[in-house]
């Protein structure tokens, strides 16, 4: 989305759409349910569960969130690439070398998309993969216990947007660049920025996804240098290949808003996969260094370990004939999607004033043919009538993404126009219209990307809300909006805040996530070094400048509460372990002057707070999840004497002294 930004004349326009749209001060819903029917529809009676999970992308928060659909109900918060001082992500110890990189630790990303993992083109319920786009990263969510468990760096990288997407069967996520960057050892990117045609590549990373989910880069393909925005892999018929948009083929380094919009066609990049294996199986590609880090989340230790990458292995498709191919797309071309079938290919170039789409069957001949009207920058461009399905004409301004409803109708996002357009696949109609309010980025069908959409539902993702809701000072919410999509005519029946600044969202149904959902840990698998796994085993121990307090929690109390004997210049290990064996009691523990987060713990798992008192006396740490009736009660006292004190250390609970 952010490319759109640079685009004046788009915001002219989309300013002129604003002013229309509101005019009159209430928006008009013309083409709302009515209120009692819609309220109905979205209506989730009190004690009963929502049909679909939707995984949103949280923008510049770096988090995901999970709402529930039809109500929009905001069921949780995921940090993923921004530290949560709500849990302690990226605060405990256990969690800090999550967010590790080449850069050191980076508490903040802006994510993007969401891709759901996949088997045989359907959702599974298994992952959600998230990207960063500022420092190169791409996440994976374990969707049993809703948690970040691994996060891969992306070397020659930057501008991680088009990413995460993935193959039906999970094979691979792909990432690539946004911007393209001088490549290789510090004499080769220490070149001057107006080298760009020479010294500039995009890099387009193929990461291997096995059976538990772990994720290794396998290959990167070098590009010319230009920018990827969006991607989709190719299904059923077209598996085996990716679809990429790219913009800026004018390869500007400068006011790219007016000199990366020169051209009249950029491309979409076909990308053949299996060939690009079979070259590899073949020994061909070099192996280059590369800096990047490799965080897991172990499941049993709930520790996280952080480990740098040193190699990559690259593919030159100029050099190896037949795994890249583009195919000229008017206008900086935004979101390239896959219809369910595998055969047609939808560009939306966001200053075009037509969608084309490409058939899957035509390109092949057409490569097959050679029916090239070119190469740029050494690779075969295949002419653009002999890969075209057909246009779809006058669609509306600005389309930006499209997705499916399984029933052979696409829908496409218009930012500039405000509006969701659906029209056939087969005919390339416009089949109907419905406003946004305002200015729609992405759009997102259950099941949309999937050979097998779920429909029912379309949730637009609107970027300016302006007068739809109580205003809260100069910064507004983002707005999802939801309609019903399972008849001729889209209807309205929605509008819901969103957090953060959603991108893409996917949504799936209940029923392939909430039967697995983990209640708790089991505490005889915790294997953290610093459990303790019974209050016969909480103790305090010192060595050296460090004192472990191997801590546990459970209802209403930690144990030891009185600890003693702790200095200045001490650093000190709060490993707190919550004994519970029950669902939905985790117990927080926060402690004075602690100038990090509190620490939120799960039952069953044992988190790390590392405190260093900074002045001499008697501190208070206290419970932070109201756990009991007795909450307020979980609590306990630390006192810290002058460095040179001779106050022993000791720990208890439940003695008391002389009275
Ligand atoms: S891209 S709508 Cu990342 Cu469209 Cu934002
Ligand atoms: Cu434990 Cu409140």
């Amino acid at each position: 989305m952010t490319t759109l930004q640079s685009k004046k004349w788009v915001f002219a326009m989309a300013a002129a759409a604003l002013v229309s749209a509101s005019m009159g001060c209430k928006p008009t819903t013309p083409d709302a349910a009515s209120v009692g029917d819609a309220a109905e529809r979205v209506y989730v009676k009190p004690g009963t569960h929502d049909e679909f999970y939707n995984i949103v992308s949280g923008g510049f928060n770096g988090q995901m969130s999970v709402v529930g659909l039809p109500s929009g109900r905001v069921l949780r918060i995921l940090p993923v690439f921004s530290a949560h001082p709500e849990n302690g992500y990226g605060f405990s110890e256990e969690s800090k070398p999550m967010l590790n990189t080449s850069h050191g630790y980076v508490p903040w990303d802006d994510l993007h998309h969401i891709s759901l993992s996949q088997t045989k083109g359907e959702h599974d319920g298994r992952w959600a993969f998230g990207n960063a786009n500022n420092t190169p990263r791409i996440a994976r969510v374990d969707l049993k216990s809703f948690e970040t468990v691994e996060i891969l760096e992306i070397p020659n990288s930057s501008g991680n947007h088009s990413s995460p997407f993935i193959t039906e069967n999970t094979e691979y996520v792909v990432a690539s660049t946004r911007f393209s960057v001088p490549l290789g050892g510090d004499a080769e990117r220490d070149v001057p920025i107006n080298t760009f045609k020479e010294n500039f590549k995009g890099t387009v990373s193929f990461i291997k996804v096995d059976d538990e989910g772990h994720m290794s880069i396998a290959f990167q393909l070098v590009t010319p240098g230009m920018s990827f925005d969006l991607a989709r892999a190719g299904k059923g018929k077209s598996h085996g290949w990716f679809f990429f948009s790219t913009y800026n083929s004018e390869q500007a380094y400068t006011l790219l808003e007016v000199n990366a919009s020169q051209r009249d066609k950029d491309f979409i990049m076909a990308v053949n996969w299996k060939k690009a294996e079979e070259y590899i199986a073949a020994g061909k590609g070099k192996m280059t260094k590369a800096k990047y880090a490799h965080n897991v989340m172990d499941h049993n230790s709930h520790i996280a370990t952080s480990t740098m990458m040193e190699e990559v292995l690259q593919l030159d498709p100029v050099e190896l004939k037949d795994i890249i191919y583009f195919i000229p797309c008017p206008k900086s071309p935004h979101g390239t999607d896959v219809d369910p079938t595998g055969e047609y290919i939808v560009g939306s170039g966001k200053l075009a004033a037509l969608i084309p789409v490409f058939s899957f069957t035509k390109l092949m001949k057409a490569i097959e043919a050679q029916d090239f009207e070119g190469e740029y920058a050494g690779i075969p461009v295949v002419r653009y009538e002999s890969a075209l399905h057909g246009e779809v004409k006058k669609p509306g301004l600005g389309p930006l993404h499209t997705e499916f409803d399984g029933r052979g109708n696409a829908y496409t996002s218009m930012f500039v126009s405000s509006e969701v357009v659906k029209w056939s696949i087969e005919t390339l109609e416009v089949l109907d219209r419905a406003p946004t309010y305002y200015s729609v980025g992405h759009l997102s069908v259950p099941g949309g990307p999937t050979a097998k959409p779920h429909g029912k539902y379309l949730v637009a993702y609107n970027k300016i809300t302006k007068d739809r809701y109580l205003p809260t000072g100069p910064e507004l919410t983002q707005s999802a909006q939801l309609y019903d999509i399972s008849g001729d005519k889209m209807q309205l029946l929605l509008d819901f805040p969103t957090i953060g600044e959603p991108h893409y969202a996917e949504a799936i149904p209940a029923a392939l996530v909430e039967p697995n959902s983990i209640k708790f840990y089991k505490l005889e698998d915790n294997t953290h070094p610093y459990a303790a796994k019974g209050e016969g085993q909480a103790r305090v121990e010192r060595k050296g400048k460090e004192v472990h307090v191997y801590m546990t929690s459970i209802r209403s109390h930690f144990s030891p509460d009185n600890i003693e004997g702790v200095k200045l210049g001490d650093e000190v290990y709060f490993h707190v372990t919550n004994l519970e064996q029950d669902w939905d009691v985790p117990h927080g523990f926060a402690i004075k002057g602690a100038n990090t987060a509190e620490i939120l713990i799960m039952p069953g798992a044992t988190q790390t707070l590392k405190w260093v008192p900074d002045r001499v006396g008697v501190v208070a740490f206290y419970c932070t999840d109201f756990c009991s009736a007795l909450h307020q009660e979980m609590q306990g006292y630390i006192r810290v004497s002058p460095a040179n004190s001779d106050v022993e250390l000791k720990y208890s609970l439940g003695e008391t002294g002389p009275q």
